[in-house]
């Protein structure tokens, strides 16, 4: 896995970058930086999604919007056992 991370400055894509530094995989961030003034994402957000909502991962060709598949796509790369209470909760909505 060798995953990019678009993260938005104080948002919820802090907890992508933390799951990944606690799992010790390697990653690479693209940074984006709130309007001071509305706390909007940058129209450069929109190159990745289309209404500027981050995190969005790329892992290859992989590109995934949202926080809960972007936890189960770097979960499912990790050695986090099976019995992970995160992939039985996943496994029991499916
Ligand atoms: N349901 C999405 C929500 C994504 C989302 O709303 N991200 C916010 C930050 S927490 C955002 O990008 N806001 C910037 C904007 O709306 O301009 C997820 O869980 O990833």
């Amino acid at each position: 896995m060798n995953i990019i991370v678009h993260h938005l400055e104080n948002s919820r894509s802090q907890r992508v970058l933390w799951l990944l530094g606690e799992l010790r995989l390697p990653y690479r961030v693209v940074r984006y930086w709130r309007d001071p003034i509305s706390g909007l994402a940058p129209d450069a957000a929109r190159d990745i999604h289309p209404l500027g909502k981050l995190p969005v991962t790329q892992d290859g060709n992989l590109t995934i919007a949202e926080s809960v598949p972007i936890f189960g796509h770097i979960l499912n790369h990790s050695r986090v056992p099976s019995s992970c209470a995160f992939l039985t909760v996943s496994s029991w909505r499916s």
